[in-house]
């Protein structure tokens, strides 16, 4: 059975992603343009996911909270839900390392890169596979 925080969780993230459709429907969220203009210092740019990846192992210090190099469950709440977790704990031992959370950035990465040119822009990160990459990247 479904933890019911994550239900609570899942719903939440959808409703917030369906709001700023409905509000935004072809300008970059919020969130994607602080990334863009963090990483490439303007908000026409674009990343690519070797930019990604030094965004996610700052993202990774920034949520491993006991610094043992492992991130919990409870660690990643504010990013992922706890299927998402359980999909991206590739070696089955309940806690994310480095590696399986860079393989899980990775995926995000190329599900967001919708025209396939390696890098990721405002559009990109605007979609529907753009806004579940940016939590794991943006600090
Ligand atoms: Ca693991
Ligand atoms: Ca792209």
């Amino acid at each position: 059975m479904k933890p019911l925080h994550a239900t609570i969780l899942t719903a939440a993230v959808a409703a917030v992603f369906a709001g700023s459709v409905i509000r935004h429907p072809a300008a970059a969220s919020p969130t994607g343009t602080s990334l863009l203009r963090e990483l490439t210092g303007s908000n026409h740019g674009s990343i690519t996911l070797s930019e990604a990846e030094s965004a996610a192992r700052r993202k990774f210090a920034e949520l491993d909270v006991k610094h043992d190099r492992l991130l919990t469950p409870r660690e990643v709440a504010s990013i992922m839900s706890r299927d998402a977790f359980i999909r991206a704990d590739t070696d089955r031992d309940g806690l994310l390392n480095m590696r399986e959370y860079l393989a899980d950035v990775h995926r995000r990465f190329i599900a967001a890169d919708v025209d396939h040119d390696g890098t990721l822009n405002a559009e990109d990160l605007a979609s529907a596979p753009g806004s579940r990459l940016i939590g794991f990247v943006d600090y």
